[in-house]
């Protein structure tokens, strides 16, 4: 066989494989198993006040009369339009419910958390499976998968809380379930039933530790306390001190699609760079400094919502006030599979922290 007659031969078995619905291996294997891991999205960055001005216009002209079941906004990674989605995994949105406004209750296969943002406090809670949950600020409240939950704020202001959603791996794998709630969806529990029952401590033998998810509303007010007495503490050296927000029936991570984080930057405070296998959304709750990732400077200030792709070198710096910020990662995802990677940054000078070559 001359080279001419071989070229020949194999472009038409490339051809007749393709046609049989079959692809060559030795001429693909590097779309099949890359190298490293390809992340199809950059990171972004959304300024509080940039979105807040536009939700309060939705405020105004989406109402629940005109048959809005929610009033959020997503935000949406400019390399994921079709998707509607921040990172591959997880979508984090801005929901306003206005003074004495109240979203009816529904369920769904994808799961989801609310940090309450921006509230008063008072009588505004998300109420799960017959369970009232208070939104004090920067308070954490899940909603587990397949959970009934509706809002309800019964005071004279409005609310803006963050939503983070695990919907788009729940679409990746075609699992979405959606059901409208009517009439009375959950017997209804006494307020505080979750956290007195089945919080630090649990009935012992008397009564069922049944719920996967026995903990539902973590106060900021506990959570900073608990970030306050590791003053002390170096902490991370890609994160600072950082918590993250445990499930107390086994230990675990807040979801098991979703861990939430929260993390203090002390002033100054300068983090080494790293990536994983996992993807991260951060929201500034205070404080103002920046965060590097892949070279590209984002600088944050409160309010501000920025997302982590997979894969990408990531460090914080911190201004000379303390920054506090909280986060959603999908990295119990990729850990349970088995998938979870991560990678110190070392330069070619021996430092642990990026070159910025543009700024956001
Ligand atoms: O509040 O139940 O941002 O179902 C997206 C889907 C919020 C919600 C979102 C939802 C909700
Ligand atoms: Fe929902």
């Amino acid at each position: 066989m001359t080279p001419v007659e071989f070229e020949a031969q194999l472009e038409a078995l490339h051809a007749e494989l393709a046609a049989a619905n079959m692809a060559p291996t030795w001429k693909y294997v590097s779309e099949f198993v890359s190298r490293q891991p390809r992340t199809s999205y950059r990171p972004w960055l959304w300024k509080w006040h940039d979105v807040i001005p536009l939700l309060m216009r939705a405020g105004d002209l989406i109402t629940p009369e005109r048959g809005a079941e929610r009033r959020s906004m997503e935000h949406v990674n400019p390399d994921l339009k079709p998707f509607y989605t921040t990172s591959h995994t997880i979508a984090t949105a801005f929901q306003l419910v206005r003074a004495g406004e109240s979203a009816p209750a529904h369920r769904h296969a994808a799961a989801a958390i609310r940090f309450a943002a921006k509230s008063r406090g008072g009588t505004v809670y998300t109420k799960v499976q017959g369970e009232r949950l208070y939104m004090e600020e920067n308070d954490l409240l899940l909603t587990p998968a397949w959970t009934w939950h509706e809002h309800h704020n019964e005071t004279a202001h409005d609310i803006v809380w963050l939503d983070a959603l695990d919907f788009p791996l729940v679409n990746l794998l075609q699992a979405s379930v959606f059901e409208p709630g009517e009439g009375e969806v959950a017997p209804p529990k006494a307020d505080g039933h979750s956290n007195r029952a089945f919080g630090l401590f649990r009935p012992a033998g008397w009564a069922p530790y049944p719920e996967s998810h026995p903990l539902i509303r973590y106060p900021w007010v506990e959570m900073r306390q608990a970030l306050a007495n590791l003053a002390g503490e170096r902490g991370s050296r890609y994160d600072g001190l950082i918590l993250e927000y445990v499930n107390p029936a086994n230990s675990g991570p807040t979801l098991p699609t979703m861990s939430c984080r929260a993390q203090w930057l002390r002033p100054n405070e300068a983090t080494d760079a790293h990536r994983a296998t996992s993807s991260t959304v951060y929201y500034v709750i205070a404080g103002s400094g920046s965060t590097v990732i892949d070279g590209t400077r984002f600088d944050w200030a409160p309010g501000d919502v920025f997302v982590v792709p997979n894969w990408s070198w990531h460090e914080h710096r911190n201004g000379d006030g303390d920054a506090y910020l909280f986060s959603i990662t999908d990295e119990p995802v990729m850990k349970l599979l088995g998938m979870y990677r991560e990678q110190p940054y070392v330069a070619d000078d021996g430092s642990h922290r990026q070159a910025v070559r543009a700024q956001f």
